[in-house]
């Protein structure tokens, strides 16, 4: 393979782990804390998971380490979409167990929990490893969506586990995949199997986090992509002057992407997914928060701007959400009917027939390649896929109508030329930053240390993330501590609660006193690229939330 200069100078580099973890394995200690219990639902989750529920916060400490000596088999999966610092997990994981003795095995699964179910899976070992130390993908063993839920599922993966000696699986995952990873650890400790399970904290879009997780991993490296991006295209605007970007951002549900990129970048408008939620903006609404900036702005001479969608914004729009909590249950509840259907127009008909009234009456009212793509294949966990649907695309068109009805009243005089960008898969895969690089290892080297002393149903957990790696703290959080009862394909299903925006939190408060200057002037901001190498105050520098929120 040949390999890019930065490829090459990036397999040199030694990430940082938190001091506490540099200490001898046999000298950290794991202290627990307080017994948790679940955000809500505390009595239902409790009779789910009867034998994992309710267990003791950990933080690793400098003392005598009461880790078991045994040969550790440990598989690991990297499930979801793909987050840069997956592979620095996997080294961090591998540095670990290798550390605590060399006879100590790392599988990795391929494809995504598939490849625990399939015991599809490579030994990984020093020279392949070496190859993808700090490089971004997640194509050192593959990723993929499958959900483990079913009891022959689990059956298989416990065969699988007993056919290769396998001691504990680590799943790198989002919030559906570490609710797989508590089902699982939960069965594997409900059967006695000996196999324990650790999650890892990944997903670029920010949402799974609390007071123990401050951010997931790949969200630093992600958003600095795309802020670089959006810092580039409004240079670009800023020079020619006469088009209006719309750049729809991912990140699922949550707008954290958005708003990070927005205090990144100060563009002239971002909208933010949970506020329209909580003020019940309709699709009008929403349309009316862009057009007054394009009117003011027209009236100043400026015929351009740059709009920030976030990825789930139509999810929040009130008739919208109800629309697709239908759409949802009726695709899972009616599966075999629905799929029968292969034309547009019995599909349209189907819904018709199956949507009350009100919902049909929004369905019917968006764009046919809008209505096309509500319609399209749920991802595995039953969620609409977001990314897939052009809500940049359904904002212009509503933002042209309303431009046309200002021209004809006399009330705008401008130019509305617009362009539509959609960046979401181009973050993904980038060379994790030094946060994100630091951060993985150490996430993978702590998920060692909580198999080595006997966890089950834990999450890897770094904190203190605003600081310098030095002062990083290094433990483990039920996975169950993060869980509530939520509508998944038409049933009730324990899953981890998705962090969303918070509307009072210091983010959200920072942009929402500066937007009204920034959408009718330009203040626009140019953040470049990821730089790896340098003086740390631009090297190592964390993102504006994790900044904001921890400020003191
Ligand atoms: P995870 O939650 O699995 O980390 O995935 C995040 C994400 O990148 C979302 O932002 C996006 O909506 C989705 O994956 C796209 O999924 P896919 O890769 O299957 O197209």
């Amino acid at each position: 393979m040949d390999l890019s200069p930065l490829q090459k100078a990036r397999y040199e580099y030694q990430p940082k782990l938190p001091s506490m973890l540099r200490h001898e394995i046999g000298e950290i200690e794991a202290v627990e804390g307080k017994t948790t219990e679940s955000v809500s639902d505390q009595e239902e989750i409790k009779k789910l998971f009867p034998n994992t529920y309710g267990m003791k916060e950990v933080e690793f400490k400098k003392g005598k380490s009461h880790a078991k000596k045994r040969k550790e088999v440990v598989g690991v999966i990297l499930s979801g979409g793909q987050a840069p610092g997956g592979h620095n997990v996997i080294t961090g994981l591998y540095d670990a167990l290798k550390k605590a003795s060399k006879e100590n095995v790392l599988l990795g699964f391929k494809q995504g929990p598939s490849g625990l179910l399939d015991d599809d899976y490579i030994e990984l070992t020093d020279d392949y490893i070496n190859m993808f130390r700090n490089t971004g993908g997640f194509d050192i063993i593959g990723s993929g969506r499958t959900k483990l839920e079913t009891e022959e599922q689990f059956a298989v993966a416990a065969e699988v586990c007993k056919k290769h000696g396998i001691t504990a699986i680590v799943i790198i995952g989002g919030d559906d995949s570490n609710t797989n990873a508590a089902v699982l650890a939960e069965y594997f400790a409900k059967t006695n199997s000996g196999v324990q399970v650790i999650g890892c904290p990944k997903t670029i879009d920010g949402d799974l986090k609390n007071d123990v997780i401050e951010v997931s991993f790949g969200f630093d490296t992600a958003t600095k992509t795309y802020s670089e991006l959006i810092g580039n295209i409004e240079r670009d605007a800023n020079s020619a002057k006469k088009y209006w970007h719309f750049i729809k951002v991912m990140g699922r549900s949550a707008s954290h992407i958005a708003l990070e990129c927005a205090l990144e970048t100060q563009p002239n408008i971002c909208l933010i997914s949970e506020e329209v939620e909580k003020k019940q903006m309709s699709l009008s609404d929403i349309a009316d928060v862009v057009v007054s900036s394009v009117v003011k702005r027209a009236e100043k001479g400026l015929n351009y701007g740059v709009v920030i969608v976030p990825e789930g914004l139509i999810e929040f729009v009130p008739e919208v959400k109800k629309l697709i909590g239908e759409l949802n249950d009726i695709v899972a509840l009616k599966k075999d009917e629905f799929n029968a259907i292969s034309e547009w127009d019995e599909k349209y008909a189907f819904m018709k027939k199956n949507l009350t009234a009100e919902s049909f009456g929004v369905f019917a009212s968006l764009p046919l390649e809008i209505e096309k793509q509500l319609l399209m294949d749920r991802d595995p966990h039953g969620n609409v896929q977001v990314s897939r649907i052009e809500t940049e695309k359904l904002l212009i068109a509503l933002c042209e109508v309303k431009l046309k009805e200002l021209k004809k009243e006399g009330k705008y005089n401008g130019k509305f030329s617009t362009l539509s960008h959609f960046f979401g898969y181009e973050g993904r895969c980038a060379f994790p930053s030094n946060f994100d690089a630091d951060y993985c290892y150490s996430l993978g080297y702590n998920a060692f240390m909580l198999i080595s002393n006997g966890y089950t149903g834990y999450l890897s957990t770094i904190s203190n993330l605003s600081k310098s790696a030095d002062e990083w703290k290094a433990g483990g959080i039920p996975i169950t501590k993060m869980m509530n009862l939520e509508q998944r394909s038409g049933v009730k299903k324990p899953v981890i609660k998705k962090a969303l925006v918070e509307l009072d939190g210091k983010p959200f408060a920072y942009f929402a006193s500066h937007r009204d200057k920034w959408a009718v002037e330009t203040c626009f901001t140019f953040p470049g690229a990821i730089q790896y190498y340098g003086p740390s105050s631009v090297c190592d520098i964390p993102t504006r939330t994790l900044s904001l929120e921890h400020q003191e």
